[in-house]
């Protein structure tokens, strides 16, 4: 029987240390941290996560700023958007909620948030940034699982880690941010050969694949710690991870569920970085 992760208990540890010291820092300073969030068209699963965005916003006591744009916005009206908000002092935060629409080529988008206001850190200044282990802002998404490893207190120097998927938002840097901390890191991906036999080696396994109950049994190895990065819609519109719960867990030694694993955490991550551009941007820092 495994240990259940509490992504909803570790992420509200981690607003609540963010709402203490916004509350300090606003006495100080008179100002408040603020976010940005811009979704473009109706993507519902984008909507309940942009909604999740905003009320932690309330939660740790910053302002919010949320941009719904039509379906047929075109890239230079976004575009148009970004660089207003990149000029306006009172957002310390950017974050356009991906995916984009066809139309709008994401990648331009990225590159044209201010890397000082880039919370998501996507941009390729803090992308290079975190290569070098040199960073101010790491990507919410594997910043949040590092947060839930050591929730465990399994150490993961030394350790195998295994990633399962390539995707420049989780993927590889999950596996740099495993690596900076002296795991010895694996990448899988659609190509690997014989996948079941790299993740049977896993200390610990993060899978970010985007293909329900993917992770089985005779992929994981006795006493694992198993994260479920995976966020699935299924037909009967059940959320469900990556990972086949009910098989894994009796294997595995720590496992996250989904909901309320990895998600809660990478809301818990933007609120941190968040903050820290707010410091930086009104050198409380
Ligand atoms: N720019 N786009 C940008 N930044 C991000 O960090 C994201 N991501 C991913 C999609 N696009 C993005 C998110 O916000 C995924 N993601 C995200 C955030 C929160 C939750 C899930 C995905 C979340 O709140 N999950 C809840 C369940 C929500 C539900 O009921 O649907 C959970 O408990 O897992």
């Amino acid at each position: 029987m495994a240990n259940l992760i509490d992504g909803k208990q570790v992420s509200a540890a981690v607003k609540e240390q963010v709402r203490l010291e916004t509350e300090k820092l606003v006495q100080e300073s008179g100002k408040r941290p603020g976010l940005a969030v811009v979704i473009v068209g109706n993507n519902p699963a984008s909507r309940v996560y942009v909604n999740n965005k905003k009320k932690a916003c309330e939660t740790v006591g910053f302002q919010s700023f949320e941009y719904t744009l039509p379906e047929d916005t075109t890239q230079e009206e976004l575009l148009e958007l970004v660089q207003t908000l990149n000029s306006d002092s009172n957002v310390n935060g950017i974050l356009v909620q991906l995916p984009v629409p066809p139309q709008i080529d994401d990648k331009a988008i990225i590159n044209a948030i201010s890397a000082e206001k880039d919370v998501d850190a996507f941009h390729p200044e803090n992308v290079g940034r975190i290569m070098i282990g040199d960073y101010a802002f790491l990507p919410c998404t594997p910043a949040g699982v590092m947060e839930l490893i050591d929730s465990t207190g399994v150490e993961i120097s030394g350790k195998k880690c295994v990633v399962i998927g390539r995707s420049n938002i989780v993927g590889k840097p999950m596996a740099m941010l495993l690596l900076h901390r002296s795991g010895t890191v694996t990448i899988c991906h659609s190509r690997t050969q014989d996948l079941a036999s790299v993740t049977r080696e896993a200390d610990i396994l993060v899978a970010a694949v985007g293909k329900a109950n993917f992770v089985t049994a005779d992929m994981v190895k006795d006493g694992a710690v198993v994260i479920d990065v995976g966020m699935n819609r299924l037909e009967n519109g059940k959320l469900c991870g990556d990972v086949d719960f009910a098989q894994v867990e009796p294997k595995a030694s720590w496992i996250t569920p989904v909901p309320g694993g990895v998600g809660p955490m990478t809301i818990a991550m933007l609120m941190k970085n968040t903050l820290t551009a707010f410091k930086q941007q009104n050198q409380l820092a």
